[in-house]
């Protein structure tokens, strides 16, 4: 990702996840927004964009956070929002095994409470252990804890799949997470 295409993909994550509303913008069930009104809302509100810088950085994100619908008229992030929105994602299967990335200092509560969401809609976890890795150095020395996913969906807990890969659910009660 270019240095540009970073602060576009920032704003975009600030108002297509958290503060649509800030600009004028009002998400659609799915997280829809039109593109034409998005760009008006980021020119009219001091950060303009251009239709071009926005293709580069929804085909160049790092974690492809954004998506076009197949007709290109519309975008929505892929998952992360706190805003209150029907994501209308289907339910799916999970693996076995997914992980969560974090940090040292939460895990007495998450190792007593389990995961929960915080301010997003879902609990985000990883298929790969590098990617929690990634997530949890966000915050400091990364500690990566093992779901059992699959033992929690046959015990009825319902998982989500993102169009980026990021796996959802509501929250992962302590029972089911390891310390790796
Ligand atoms: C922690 C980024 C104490 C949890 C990433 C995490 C991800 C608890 C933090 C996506 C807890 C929440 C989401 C408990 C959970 N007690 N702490 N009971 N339960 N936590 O940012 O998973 O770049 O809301 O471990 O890559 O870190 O934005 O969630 O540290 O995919 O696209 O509370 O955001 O993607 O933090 O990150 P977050 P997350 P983007």
């Amino acid at each position: 990702m270019s240095p540009r295409s970073t602060k576009v993909s920032k704003y975009l994550a600030k108002h297509l996840r958290h503060a649509p509303s800030e600009i004028g913008l009002t998400l659609q069930p799915g997280g829809w927004v039109a593109v034409d009104d998005l760009l008006r809302a980021a020119g009219e509100n001091g950060f303009p964009i251009t239709y071009d810088e926005l293709v580069e950085c929804v085909e160049t994100n790092d974690k492809r956070r954004y998506s076009f619908d197949e007709t290109g008229d519309v975008i929505r992030a892929s998952q992360g929002h706190s805003v209150e929105v029907d994501l209308q994602l289907e339910e799916r299967e999970p693996p076995e095994v997914l992980y969560h990335g974090t940090v040292d200092r939460f895990l007495p509560s998450i190792l007593s409470v389990g995961l929960n969401k915080g301010k997003r809609h879902h609990v985000h976890l990883s298929k790969d252990f590098e990617t929690a890795r990634k997530v949890g150095a966000r915050r400091g020395g990364p500690v990566v804890l093992t779901v059992d996913a699959g033992r929690m969906h046959r015990d009825g807990h319902e998982f989500f799949l993102s169009a980026n890969g990021v796996w959802l659910t509501d929250a992962v009660p302590p029972e089911y997470v390891t310390k790796t």
